[in-house]
């Protein structure tokens, strides 16, 4: 059995077909109880929430009005990372409040990311990392917008970073940081917002 095949099936099929105690051990460390209970609050916020969903779409539509383009993100994932599924989770949810998504390949590099957000023209990059390298790759990232002319490009991060490494990006130039478990809503409203100042003054 693959690791899909553990993420997608039911989880009492995944206890009787997991084939050795390592599978059980990893499978349990790393995926179950808390993947599934952030899967279920993030659908509960969306459905639950329609003022402030419809709000944020009128926002990203007075954007388009004003700006003649929908506020635009490209959403990356850099380096060994390969926690593919929130970076496509926040891009679907971004999509329907009403932003225009770009989303990256996996395992870029920061030159490779910073290319893609300059040459697509995007207002703000999300980057999102959970496997421990935003201390460097997020700064690597800002440095190669700067080198490529888009110093005014938006830079936020999400994913698995450590209240305590929030100073450190911050400093770097990232705008906000959206730590797990933030909802997608809010991380939106925060990042609109701060395209709204930049833009709509
Ligand atoms: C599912 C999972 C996996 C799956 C990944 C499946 C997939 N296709 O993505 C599998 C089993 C493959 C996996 C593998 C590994 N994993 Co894993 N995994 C997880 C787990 C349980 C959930 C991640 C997830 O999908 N969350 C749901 C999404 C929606 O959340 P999210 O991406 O964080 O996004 C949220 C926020 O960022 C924020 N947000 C809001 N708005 C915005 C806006 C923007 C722009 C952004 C960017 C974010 C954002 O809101 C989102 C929703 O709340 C986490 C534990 C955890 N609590 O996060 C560990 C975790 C990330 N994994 C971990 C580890 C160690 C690994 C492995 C190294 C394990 C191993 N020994 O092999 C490998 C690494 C593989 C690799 N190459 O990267 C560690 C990382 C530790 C660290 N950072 O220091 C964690 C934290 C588990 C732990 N507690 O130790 N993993």
């Amino acid at each position: 059995m693959g690791l899909k095949s553990y993420l997608i099936g039911d989880r009492d099929d995944l206890s009787k077909n997991l084939r050795s105690n390592n599978d059980k051990r990893d499978t349990n460390r790393c995926c179950h109880s808390l993947h599934k209970r952030r899967k279920r609050r993030i659908c509960i916020e969306y459905e639950s929430n329609p003022e402030v969903i419809n709000a944020i779409k009128d926002r990203t539509t007075k954007f388009f009005e004003t700006q003649g383009r929908r506020p635009r993100l490209l959403v990356t994932k850099m380096g060994q990372d390969g926690h593919d599924r929130g970076f496509k989770v926040v891009a679907s949810a971004y999509a329907d409040l009403g932003f225009d998504v770009d989303i990256s390949p996996m395992f870029q590099t920061p030159a490779e990311a910073a290319k893609m957000a300059v040459e697509n023209d995007v207002h703000v990059v999300g980057a999102s990392s959970l496997a421990a390298g935003h201390k460097s790759l997020i700064p690597a990232l800002i440095e190669e917008l700067k080198k490529l002319g888009g110093e005014d490009i938006v830079v936020v991060a999400g994913g698995v970073i450590p209240p305590a490494d929030y100073d450190f990006l911050f400093e770097a130039g990232v705008a906000a940081v959206f730590g797990p478990g933030t909802p997608i809503p809010d991380s939106a409203d925060r990042t609109l917002a701060l395209l709204e100042k930049k833009y709509l003054g």
